[in-house]
């Protein structure tokens, strides 16, 4: 029902798009999950008549695509994914400098992200970072939840602890950049070297993770927990935590790809993704980071911002080019390569 709704309302902002027939077609590589990805997809072709090809990637992937189609770009937009790989595309001019005017629309932390790419990119939502773990793994295997990041480091979560690779998933980068902003470098890496012997895998995709903790296949995983909600709707044990000892949060974004070749039907696209209904959507697909746009309603099941200790993350640095290949090429070197 509330999805319908929500489907419903999206209809009518796209009042005046509505009509339009056979009105082209945009490629979009879409960085949230498949359900949210499919979801705008089918609303927006059935009342445009805008064909939304759409390729589903995690965030540090679609950053590697654009790179490698730099000179013949195929891509229109990028929706979604963590922020920082959306503004190492901007410095790297693979993005289209545009100014909504539905900025002021949007909460601050989303026209931030604008105005620190200079506008070739836009927040769209926000998650926070912190724990999955399965209540029932942890009870069978006598494990307490685990609630600030030096407790992961106890030897009796060895194996029991999965994140993703920084160099290919924006979630993990995010640790690491939330990590040495909260300890200081050289301390975040001896944390990264010791927490290391408790990781059982690190997965190519961000959101593998949680997943593999709601499957039962792993006790805790390192995770946006706006991911776990919809795994719990499925059924599967999952609970998450934000660590008492301060965390980082994604600035999810979107992007128009600089050489578009559907220019003019992906800033309509883009346009829609900011509105309140189309945001909603989120939820509709069971994802629940913050909506950006002001007016947006917010799912209770949003972890409430309030409640978490977040770092002051500076976005602008740790977005840069330099400064994530140096973390992720001592990650690589100091960590990764160390034997479990
Ligand atoms: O949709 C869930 C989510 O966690 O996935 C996005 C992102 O694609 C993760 O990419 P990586 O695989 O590169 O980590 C997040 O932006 C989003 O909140």
């Amino acid at each position: 029902m509330k999805k319908t709704r929500i489907i419903m309302a999206a209809l009518f902002a796209l009042t005046g798009a509505a009509q339009a027939q056979d009105a082209g077609q945009i490629n979009v590589i879409c960085s949230v999950q498949a359900e949210w990805c499919n979801l705008m997809q089918t609303v927006y072709s059935r009342t445009t008549g805008v064909k939304v090809n759409m390729s589903l990637k995690g965030s540090g992937e679609a950053l590697a695509q654009l790179i490698a189609e730099r000179a013949n770009p195929k891509t229109d937009v990028w929706f979604g994914g963590t922020g920082d790989p959306h503004l190492q595309a901007a410095e790297q001019d693979l993005t289209l400098e545009y100014k909504s005017a539905s900025l002021p629309q949007l909460h601050a932390w989303a026209q931030q992200q604008a105005t620190q790419s200079k506008f070739r990119t836009v927040g769209i939502y926000s998650g926070p970072l912190g724990f999955g773990y399965n209540p029932e793994l942890l009870a069978k295997k006598k494990l307490p939840v685990p609630k600030t990041w030096s407790d992961l480091l106890k030897p009796e979560y060895k194996g029991e602890i999965q994140v993703a690779n920084p160099a290919s998933s924006g979630t993990a980068y995010t640790m690491v950049a939330t990590l040495v902003q909260l300890m200081g470098e050289d301390k975040a890496f001896d944390y990264m070297k010791k927490l290391h012997r408790n990781i059982s895998q690190y997965t190519r995709s961000g959101t593998a993770p949680i997943k593999a903790v709601a499957r039962g296949e792993t006790s805790v995983s390192i995770s946006f927990v706006h991911d776990g909600p919809g795994e719990k709707m499925q059924g599967f044990p999952v609970e998450t935590i934000t660590p008492s000892d301060g965390t980082g949060a994604e600035i999810g974004s979107m992007s128009l790809i600089k050489g578009a070749r559907n220019l003019e039907a992906a800033k309509k696209f883009y346009e829609w993704a900011l509105t309140a209904s189309a945001q909603e959507m989120g939820a509709a697909a069971k994802q629940f980071q913050l909506p950006s746009n002001k007016s947006a309603k917010v799912d209770p099941r949003v972890p409430d911002f309030k409640k978490i200790k977040f770092i002051d993350y500076d976005y602008a640095k740790y977005g840069s080019s330099a400064e994530r290949r140096r973390l992720i090429g001592r990650w690589e070197k100091d960590v990764n390569s160390l034997p479990r």
